[in-house]
């Protein structure tokens, strides 16, 4: 699947798209039932809170979602996020941690593929998200957030600290419903990860939430969507710039963007927990419990909350000349 023409591509253009990585039955069903899950809990707070009428289970997931937030108008990125957001933690700040997810992050299809690039020894990096984007003319602002709407043109080391600098961390994304340009696939500018990091400024743009990204004009010319279905998985460099488009269609876009790294480098996001996914020369560093993983991000929460605003993840200031 990842033969060397993959490797080249990578190398050269700074991303490649690899075709039926993940298995529908074995990686993403059990996500989808873990999340339909969630989404009952969700609605059930909600339908307490007089906010929605019903929970409308009848509904393929897909659907529900949408049906559900556009009546609640509630946020609802981060209670199904793998991840804490970079500011404002609180005690009580949800996270999904669920078996069938850390399953998928651990997937041995996806290992596989991702050993190919740093090798054997595999640490999960704490920069991962899922987003589940509902139809921009649709998503309540209530629910508008970095997670559920369009993604400026930014690249991944420009999120993370100057520490993971030297480090291959690797972006792994791919969707959970086919994406394409009209629902908001990803879109990357071939060869730009070889001009190293650029710098990013905060956007004005309500659309993208003053989102950190590379001002429009810095970006570059050649900006390629990426059609994915699910199963398809992107590899991508962390220089590469890309952007998640507007899903300007009728139906939910949902992905996972992770990131894997060699074992025993620093992550840039150095307050978040990471784990080790694979090992051959110390197999049993390899964490397998859902639970004690769920449990290092509630400590990591507990850290935060008690003293969040010490803590940056962001090296930019927004005074750089190139953002006046
Ligand atoms: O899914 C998106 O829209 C953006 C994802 C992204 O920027 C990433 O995976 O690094
Ligand atoms: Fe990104």
């Amino acid at each position: 699947m990842i033969d060397q023409a993959a490797l080249e591509q990578f190398d050269e253009h700074g991303y490649v798209v690899v075709r039926d990585v993940l298995d529908w039955d074995l990686d993403l069903v059990p996500v989808y039932d873990e999340y339909s899950a969630l989404l009952n809990q969700l609605s059930d707070g909600w339908i307490n809170e007089g906010r929605l009428s019903s929970s409308y289970s009848e509904l393929p997931f897909t659907e529900r979602i949408i049906k559900v937030v556009t009546e609640a108008r509630r946020p609802y990125d981060q209670a199904f996020d793998i991840s804490l957001p970079q500011a404002e933690v609180q005690y009580d700040t949800p996270i999904h941690n669920g078996q069938a997810t850390f399953n998928l992050l651990k997937s041995p299809r996806l290992l596989d593929a991702v050993e190919k690039f740093i090798g054997p020894e595999i640490y999960s990096n704490p920069v991962q998200h899922t987003r589940m984007k509902l139809p921009e003319s649709l998503l309540p602002d209530e629910a508008r957030t970095g997670l559920t709407a369009q993604i400026a043109w930014h690249q991944d080391l420009g999120v993370i600290l100057p520490e993971a600098d030297k480090m291959d961390i690797l972006t792994v994304w791919f969707p959970m419903t086919d994406a394409n340009e009209e629902n908001g696939c990803l879109a990357v500018v071939p060869g730009s990860h070889k001009q190293w990091l650029h710098t990013h400024c905060r956007s004005a743009n309500e659309l993208v939430l003053n989102q950190v990204c590379i001002p429009d004009k810095h970006v570059g010319e050649n900006r390629v969507p990426l059609p994915m279905k699910s199963g398809d998985v992107l590899f991508m460099h962390r220089c590469t710039r890309h952007a998640g488009l507007e899903n300007k269609s009728d139906r939910v876009r949902w992905s996972f963007d992770l990131r894997y790294q060699r074992i025993g480098e620093p992550t840039g996001r150095p307050w978040f927990p990471g784990f080790v996914a694979r090992s051959q020369k110390s197999p049993e560093s390899v964490l397998t419990s859902v639970e004690e993983w769920a449990q290092r991000w509630r400590e990591a929460r507990a850290i935060l909350a008690a003293n969040g605003t010490n803590v940056s993840f962001n090296r930019w200031t927004n005074n750089e000349p190139i953002c006046a």
